[in-house]
């Protein structure tokens, strides 16, 4: 990885399900005093950082604290997911889009010099094809976010082409994350099913047994972020945004895994409107450029996920 210690780092959306673990290994690469940590409210997840109350949305604010930190690296992490964004499609639009315009815009006039901006699976759609879903294929989301996502990756790709912007991108599958709560997306069930789990010993899921999604661990999403951001330009041969995978399961699956830890945990089904959009997605995904570019790897298969979730939600 080629790291420019020097460079100052502005992570938006730092209190989230990504960004305080992506904060915590930026801290560790670039020292905490480079890494600015924003977001709309404060957390005890920033305690080493500088951080700055910012809507994204808010241009003025955002140059602002661009120039009043000197920052050269964005990662661009606030967003609604896609259950909150079919919730309220009109703002999911907004904050997704202009967001990412607002972000660009600085790229392009120089003021920052390097963009990180996540696509996720949600991009592709009912037309594409579920299995292995490569790089390349028809997308046709039916989501807001997915739209969202796959209008910001052909966004990105522009503004490479067009202006230079060395942007960014990977198209995320699920994270399963201990750290910190998800966000409002389809996939949030794969981190609740640990908690109650361990609290109740059982689990009502909103997306029924045989639901297969793609997934990840949380240390693997990370490692790949910052992978990306820091491989030199010329192994980035996508801007728009690379497809990464790790494994993937369905809802009875992952019960089965807890339960060779909890034998008396049990699982049961209730799907509600998050099982239509789980329903357009891929269940697995063909990662075979992001390993060719650069070299991407993922660590984690899903018992040693389940094994580490518990042990650590355990403490
Ligand atoms: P999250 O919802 O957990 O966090 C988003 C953060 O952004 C929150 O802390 C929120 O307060 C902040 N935020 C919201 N609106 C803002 C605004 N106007 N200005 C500044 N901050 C604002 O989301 P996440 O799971 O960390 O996802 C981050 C990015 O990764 C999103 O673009 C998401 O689409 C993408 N992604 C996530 C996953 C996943 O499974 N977590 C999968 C695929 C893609
Ligand atoms: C969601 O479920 O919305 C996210 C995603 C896969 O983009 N976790």
């Amino acid at each position: 990885m080629t790291i420019n210690k020097e460079d100052k780092i502005l992570i938006i959306g730092a209190g989230g399900q990504i960004g305080v673990e992506l904060l915590e290994y930026l801290n560790s690469l670039y020292g905490s005093s480079n890494v600015v940590a924003a977001d709309l409210k404060p957390s005890d997840a920033f305690a080493q950082n500088p951080f700055e109350i910012l809507d994204v949305l808010d241009k003025n604010a955002l140059i602002n604290v661009v120039k009043k930190h000197d920052i050269k690296q964005v990662y661009l992490l606030a967003a609604l997911l896609s259950a909150t964004a079919e919730k309220n499609p009109l703002y999911g639009w907004q904050l997704n889009m202009q967001g990412l315009f607002n972000i660009l815009d600085l790229a392009k006039e120089k003021q920052i010099q390097k963009v990180y901006w996540p696509s996720s699976i949600a991009a592709f759609g009912t037309t594409t094809p579920r299995q292995n879903t490569p790089q390349y294929t028809v997308m046709e989301p039916t989501t807001v976010y997915g739209i969202s996502k796959q209008a910001g990756e052909r966004w990105c790709e522009y503004y490479h082409l067009k202006y230079g912007v060395d942007v960014r991108s990977l198209r995320y599958p699920g994270l399963i994350s201990y750290k910190s709560a998800p966000g409002g997306g389809t996939t949030d069930y794969a981190v609740h099913i640990f908690h109650e789990a361990l609290k109740h010993k059982k689990y009502e899921c909103f997306l029924s047994e045989y639901t297969t999604l793609p997934m990840m661990y949380m240390p693997d999403a990370i490692k790949a972020t910052a992978e990306i951001m820091h491989a030199p330009a010329e192994q980035i041969k996508i801007r728009g945004a690379y497809n990464v995978a790790a494994f993937s399961f369905n809802p009875k699956e992952i019960a089965n895994e807890i339960q060779k830890h909890i034998p008396e945990f049990s699982i049961s089904y209730n799907p509600d409107f998050r099982q239509e959009i789980a329903n357009t997605w891929p269940q697995s995904i063909n990662d075979a450029e992001a390993r060719q570019h650069w070299h991407w790897q993922h660590q984690y298969q899903l018992p040693q996920m389940v094994t580490d979730m518990l042990k650590n939600l355990k403490k």
